[in-house]
């Protein structure tokens, strides 16, 4: 399988990113081609992005990236705005996708909803994420839950290019983790997000005492609706454990919770310390890496790699819409 997956640089890799896509895109490694590009060219879409901060913020996602087993050498990992192909696709695919499609779309709809100043890169996100995946010919995608509209809107436009210019695209399937859907702590109704400020996230490298005091804050009281047996807040911090805890220690607790004993302090406690304990290689990794000096050699040559298959694929995208 040809596996194609981004993250867009924005400072933080949270756990809801951890859990929902990176611990997979680690494992497809296994067997598989993979292609993992940091998405600055999206990161433009966040109002406050910084220059100064995009630019560092590229190079230490790519080491997070690492820290978490990403092997460079086996994947192809890359930087989009060092590949430019990627939008002239856009612009292409663009031309094939439906307007009334893309007003569809929920992400954009909550995050316009949310700022005064909506810029049009954001209304056309989901066009440049289309176009990241089909440049690679990818037939499947690791994502969260959040991306499975816009995954779908991918699929709908390599239709309609391949309906109107003849097969190129294959349809892109998303797969799907255990962790495809971590909340916020602070807002167990809301996913765990950068976007609504760092009580709705835990960071994979946060210092340890704030993690600590994030879980033991996390919001457990919001009200259960019928037929539900468990509140949104326990339900994710359950979620949460399951990921990183044995089976029996989550089955015990479950068990404690059915027969209305478990103290949700207790719960709070076992889930810091075993996701400690699964996040421990992956920020010891990291703080050695630290002092690595050749990480934009290594992203060069990932962007040489990708650019051997984009350059082809757009090449025969032009062609094919008449370009060349
Ligand atoms: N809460 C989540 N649960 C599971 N998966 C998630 N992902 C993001 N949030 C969750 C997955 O992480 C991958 C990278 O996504 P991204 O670069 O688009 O990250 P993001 O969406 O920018 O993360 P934020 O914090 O939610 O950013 P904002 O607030 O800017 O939108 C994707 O596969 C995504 O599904």
């Amino acid at each position: 399988m040809r596996i194609f997956s981004g993250i867009q640089p924005t400072g933080v890799v949270h756990l809801g990113n951890y859990f929902g896509a990176i611990r997979q895109w680690v494992e497809l490694q296994e067997g598989n081609e993979c292609v993992y590009c940091i998405v600055d060219y999206h990161a433009l879409t966040n109002e406050d992005m910084k220059p100064d901060v995009l630019r560092e913020a590229r190079r230490e996602l790519a080491l997070d990236l690492i820290a978490c087993g990403i092997d460079p050498e086996r994947t192809i990992l890359f930087v989009q705005s060092d590949v430019p192909e990627h939008t002239e696709l856009c612009w292409i695919l663009g031309c094939v996708t439906s307007y009334g499609d893309l007003t569809r779309m929920t992400q954009f709809k909550q995050k316009a909803a949310e700022q005064e100043f909506v810029n049009g890169g954001l209304f056309y996100y989901p066009v440049l994420q289309a176009a990241d995946i089909l440049l690679y010919l990818a037939d499947h995608v690791p994502v969260g839950e959040d991306q499975l509209q816009h995954l779908e809107l991918s699929r709908r436009i390599a239709r309609r290019f391949n309906y109107r210019f003849g097969e190129l695209f294959p349809e892109p399937q998303p797969i799907l983790g255990k962790g495809a859907r971590i909340m916020s702590l602070a807002d167990p109704t809301r996913k765990m997000s950068k976007s609504y400020g760092p009580e709705h996230y835990l960071g994979l490298m946060e210092p340890e005492e704030s993690i600590r005091k994030k879980i033991r804050s996390a919001v457990t009281d919001i009200g259960l609706k019928p037929g539900q047996e468990m509140s949104p807040g326990v339900a994710n911090l359950f979620t949460i454990l399951e990921l990183v805890a044995p089976t029996e220690v989550v089955e015990g607790l479950r068990r404690e919770h059915a027969e209305g004993k478990l103290l949700y302090k207790h719960l709070k406690d076992v889930l810091f310390r075993h996701l400690m304990e699964a996040l421990a290689p992956v920020r010891e990794r990291r703080a050695e890496l630290a002092a690595r000096g050749d990480i934009d050699e290594v992203l060069a040559a990932g962007a040489d790699r990708a650019r051997v298959i984009a350059r082809e694929v757009l090449g025969e995208a032009r062609a094919r819409v008449g370009l060349d």
